[in-house]
């Protein structure tokens, strides 16, 4: 990679210049209740690009529950130790796991250790401990969600101990957080369901029913003790692995969980769960809602002309969401590739990066000749067409001329911001 390709791995140079500039430069300019709007979006991209972090999960679940199971099914790596002695270490702790060539691929996992499970004298005491443990780690660290673990032919076992431990630990949360974190209920190992041969998805209709069944079963449980809404999922995470390479994959429903999961985490933790998962539902539903937010704040200027010297700053909220889009789609790219993609679509790259570069120093720059002027809605149009062109061609993994075909489908006939010069 070339100099001028740069690093993709700053996060925070992508949004932080132009969130700035938007900021201070236009926003003052902007009437009161569009104001409101775009500095909302400007606060929900900053929330993703600069305060961004891992997703906490606290998990109540038995062991043998699937736990460690689910979270290399979300790695789609061996990540977690499975079942043995040693994998029973570390519970009542916050423990991150992250993907092995990237740190900065990370979830925070508290398994607290099952009430219910206890046995012997001697468990129950130590139980008793681990309940005082788990708390002390719920002060530490606040949990975006509480993920209640059952396995899919214990629906109907004795749960109530460990539902009640988890209205417990989620009021402590309340206590300590001011903050209620979604429950949700996850029925795992749906594969060992009757019927027993029908082991391998899609499943059988039977199966579909008895899972159904399971669902709703654990639904009605959960909702006797827990307040509020409460969801509940049925997956199948098993995968085998030989080496860290996947060898067997009974993995079903599990995109649907995960891209469940993204709608009840906040924004600061969607960079890291895309990057986690890998799942393209995730990434464009990110994808998505960053076009909506650039598009919104690019259009915050209504029927005002922009005047020529805040194009930089437009130009730059856009090939800030072409870079994320880029990011979250897994690709290895550098700054020269994101031209490349501009280039393709047909606008002007040369105009884009220069406008890039005088981004950056905006004050210092002085514009020549002023007079080319681009209407809010038309940045707005230009904007959106940028993100689904993007989408296309980053996540959905389309041509360059597939890309540029949706791209000019929703442009506007009126010059883009990109195309000016
Ligand atoms: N058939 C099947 N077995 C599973 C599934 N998930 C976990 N297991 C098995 O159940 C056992 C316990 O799983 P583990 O993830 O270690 O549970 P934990 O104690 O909750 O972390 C292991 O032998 C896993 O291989 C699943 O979806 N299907
Ligand atoms: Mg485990």
């Amino acid at each position: 990679m070339g100099n001028e390709g740069g690093s993709m791995n700053s996060e925070k140079t992508w949004f932080q210049e132009p969130l700035r500039l938007m900021r201070d430069k236009l926003l003052p300019k902007l009437p009161g209740p569009v104001k409101k709007q775009v500095e909302g979006e400007i606060n929900r991209l900053e929330d993703i690009f600069l305060d961004y972090r891992s997703p906490r999960f606290a998990i109540v679940g038995r062991r043998g529950s699937g736990k460690s199971t689910f979270i290399n099914g979300v790695f789609q790596s061996p990540v977690a130790d499975i079942g043995s002695v040693k994998a029973q270490t570390g519970r009542g702790q916050w423990h991150s796991f992250h993907k092995t060539d990237d740190d900065t691929a990370a979830m925070d996992i508290l398994d607290t250790r099952g009430l219910g499970e206890g046995t012997t004298p001697e468990e129950l005491t130590d139980e008793k401990n681990s309940l005082s443990e788990g708390k002390n780690s719920l002060k530490t660290k606040c949990p975006d969600v509480f993920l209640f673990f059952v396995k899919a032919k214990e629906v109907d076992a004795r749960i109530k101990e460990d539902i009640k431990q988890l209205q417990e630990l989620r009021s402590f949360v309340e206590e300590v957080h001011s903050y209620i974190p979604p429950v949700i209920g996850v029925v795992t190992q749906v594969d060992e369901l009757d019927p027993i041969y029908d082991t391998d998805p899609p499943f059988e209709k039977e199966k579909h029913q008895n899972i159904n069944y399971a669902v709703s079963h654990l639904e009605e449980k959960l909702q006797d003790e827990i307040d509020g809404v409460i969801q509940v999922l049925p997956v199948c995470a098993y995968m085998a692995f030989k080496e860290n390479e996947i060898v067997y994959d009974r993995r079903w429903n599990m995109e649907e969980v995960l891209h469940y999961l993204l709608n009840h985490l906040p924004g600061s933790t969607w960079l890291q769960w895309a990057k986690i998962t890998q799942a393209q539902a995730i990434q464009k539903s990110i994808a998505k809602s960053i076009g909506k937010s650039a598009s919104t704040i690019n259009g915050g200027f209504g029927a005002q002309p922009i005047p020529i010297a805040d194009m930089p700053i437009i130009t730059g909220v856009q090939i800030s969401m072409i870079t994320s889009i880029a990011y979250i789609s897994g690709r290895d790219l550098n700054r020269k590739s994101i031209m490349e993609f501009i280039g393709a679509l047909g606008v002007n790259v040369g105009a884009a990066y220069a406008f890039r570069q005088a981004a950056r120093s905006l004050s210092k720059v002085a514009f020549p000749g002023i007079g080319h002027v681009v209407s809010g809605t038309v940045a707005s149009i230009a904007t959106w067409s940028l993100c689904k062109a993007a989408i296309a061609y980053f996540i959905d993994r389309q041509t360059a001329e597939q890309a540029k075909k949706i791209f000019e489908n929703t442009k506007n006939d009126e010059e883009s911001p990109l195309d000016s010069h």
